[in-house]
């Protein structure tokens, strides 16, 4: 930006930096003087790497880690699932939200611990701004410490003990705080009531030091379903404090169509008049089609948007994966992107004129070696593989229940005893073996991931099997392939291993002595099938 002086103002060395090296970078530049950074007017919100203005176009804040009404997310904060939130988080903003809401705050939970596990988690994950939701001053004194950044909190209030307890925290971090237009005698019915609640928050925060622009006022969205005012009523309040008092504006929009059907339509009209009121910032589902359209349609039609460039973006035929969530991203995108309903949906559409075969070989399969490629290349990281195999394991259902269809119940071809070998947890190719067996009308006895030899071997013994098939994935967990093929022979000689995987190769089967190899699932149909009919195998 232009008025950031182009010019080093702190020199220093970190933890390789001796004494001497200080002491040498300080003489050398003691003659430089020191220019105080002079005091800038932006509404700024920043993780360790992003930067959120606001002002513009308004800002999307991803509603979505926030647990009420919400009884997967929940279960998530009670057993500790910081994957799950990880994923909450990557998939918001992967639709659209610049800043992540996070709020942990659930009865029976140690809210403090929780909410600064999650944004430590998150802000390892993305690098989106978070908001720092909470109602306890202790929770939110816990995040802002180790908060990577300027976050913005969520919130204080016009009552005196959260004027007392919450600007001083926001003082001591350096947050923005959004202040919510409630006090002791509760929500005004009036647009004035509000307006003068923030007064009161803003000349407060001014005691402590607070400027007016780290102040963004929320005036607080009530249904329509109880009031047929209280939109009116919000929006008056939004366009007076943004216009007149020049302080930013936060709505969370979905409460506007509480009680209602089809709430997402009146919660997309909500937002388009909101915006158009002057709200700087909507807290909202960026997962939601119709929020998102009504976003990009009202950026084209107020001129924010240049020559309509989101908006064509968004809507032309070149990138049709987010043009809403109902519609059908490709199969391969779905999956690399880790969008899992998508990836379902497509699959679904995909059966109607191809084969499942031809969609695991030729589609499931490649888009996970790219996400495998691009985790190995550090261009993703562990959450975002995992919804990668979330994604892929929903297509694959998808495909399996087409097959489930298909197949006709008929004799059983022979007993398989399969399993991904121990240490290993990759399960999704295993799977597609035993689903194509299954389909074939082999008896498959799936023992599932992460096996010990010694189960392998025990079961093939008690269910008398002849063939057992091993899956591993990693270089690491081919050991125990190994291990496990030793102890099948040395106690059921008569056994048949077939070993797959992405890791192993025809001469690696060979040496670790297994009967046979294919590098995909159809060969072990093609296995089974010929040895099931051999003269090696008695009944
Ligand atoms: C999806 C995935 C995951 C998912 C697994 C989800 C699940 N439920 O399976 C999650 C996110 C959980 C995961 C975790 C990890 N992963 Co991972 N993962 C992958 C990825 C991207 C795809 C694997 C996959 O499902 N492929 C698609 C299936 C269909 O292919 P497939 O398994 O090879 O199966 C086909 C054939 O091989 C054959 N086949 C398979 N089994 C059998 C058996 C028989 C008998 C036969 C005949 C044929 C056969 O048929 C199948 C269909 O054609 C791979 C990269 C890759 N390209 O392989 C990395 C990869 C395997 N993972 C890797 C790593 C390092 C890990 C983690 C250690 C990461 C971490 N730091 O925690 C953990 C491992 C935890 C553990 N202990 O196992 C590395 C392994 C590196 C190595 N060489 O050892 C890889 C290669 C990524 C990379 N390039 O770095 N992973």
């Amino acid at each position: 930006m232009a008025d950031i002086a182009p010019r080093a103002q702190i020199i220093g060395g970190c933890c390789g930096a001796s004494p001497e090296h200080i002491r040498a970078v300080v003489s050398s530049c003691s003659d430089i003087p020191f220019l105080p950074a002079a005091p800038k007017n932006y509404t700024a919100i920043s993780s360790y790497g992003k930067t959120v203005l606001f002002g513009g176009k308004t800002v999307i804040i991803g509603e979505r880690i926030n647990p009420t009404g919400k009884p997967r997310l929940k279960q998530a904060l009670r057993e500790g699932d910081m994957e799950f939130l990880c994923r909450e988080g990557l998939a918001q903003t992967e639709s659209g939200a610049q800043i992540l809401d996070v709020n942990t705050g659930l009865p029976g939970i140690d809210e403090a611990a929780v909410l600064s596990r999650a944004v430590r988690e998150l802000q390892s994950v993305t690098d989106a701004p978070l908001q720092i939701d909470t109602a306890s001053a202790a929770a939110a004194e816990r995040a802002l410490r180790l908060y990577n950044g300027k976050p913005l909190l969520n919130s204080v209030n016009g009552k005196k003990e959260s004027l007392d307890t919450i600007l001083p925290l926001a003082k001591k971090y350096g947050a923005a705080v959004v202040a919510l237009t409630l006090d002791d005698n509760g929500i005004p019915e009036t647009a004035q009531g509000r307006i003068r609640i923030a007064e009161t928050i803003i000349a407060g925060a001014a005691k402590y030091g607070i400027p007016k622009k780290d102040i963004i006022v929320d005036a607080l969205t009530m249904t329509i379903s109880t009031n047929g005012e209280n939109a009116k009523i919000t929006l008056e309040a939004v366009e007076y404090v943004r216009r007149k008092l020049g302080v930013h504006t936060i709505l969370g929009v979905s409460n506007i169509s509480f009680g209602l059907p089809e709430r997402q339509r009146v919660n997309a009209a909500f937002f388009t008049l909101a915006m158009k009121y002057g709200l700087s910032a909507g807290i909202v589902n960026p997962q939601d089609a119709s929020i998102m359209d009504a976003f990009y349609a009202y950026g084209a039609l107020s001129g924010e948007d240049a020559n309509c460039g989101e908006y064509i973006a968004r809507f032309s035929a070149v990138n049709p994966a987010i043009t809403s969530v109902n519609d059908t991203a490709n199969l391969y995108d779905a999956i690399t992107r880790g969008l899992k309903e998508q990836a379902a949906k497509a699959a679904e559409n995909m059966l109607i004129s191809v084969q499942p075969l031809e969609i695991i070989n030729k589609h499931l399969v490649p888009a996970l070696d790219r996400t495998g490629k691009d985790y190995e290349s550090e261009k993703i990281f562990l959450p975002q593989l995992l919804m990668s195999a979330e994604a892929a394991k929903a297509a694959f259902a998808a495909i399996k229940s087409h097959m489930a269809k298909q197949g006709e119940a008929q004799e059983k071809r022979g007993k398989i005893v399969l399993a991904t070998v121990k240490g290993d947890i990759h399960d999704i190719g295993k799977n597609i073996v035993k689903v194509l067996l299954e389909n074939y009308n082999f008896d498959v006895i799936d023992l599932g991931k992460n096996v010990e030899p010694s189960l392998v071997v025990e079961t093939v013994i008690k269910e008398n099997a002849y063939l057992a098939g091993l899956s591993a994935l990693m270089t690491t967990t081919v050991v125990y392939m190994e291990e496990t093929i030793k102890l099948l022979k040395a106690k059921a000689p008569a056994c048949r291993v077939m070993v797959g995987g992405a890791v192993l190769t025809q001469s690696y089967a060979d040496k670790i002595g297994a009967d046979f190899y294919s590098k995909d699932a159809m060969g072990s149909v093609r296995y089974a099938g010929e040895f099931f009919t051999s003269p090696q195998y008695r009944k």
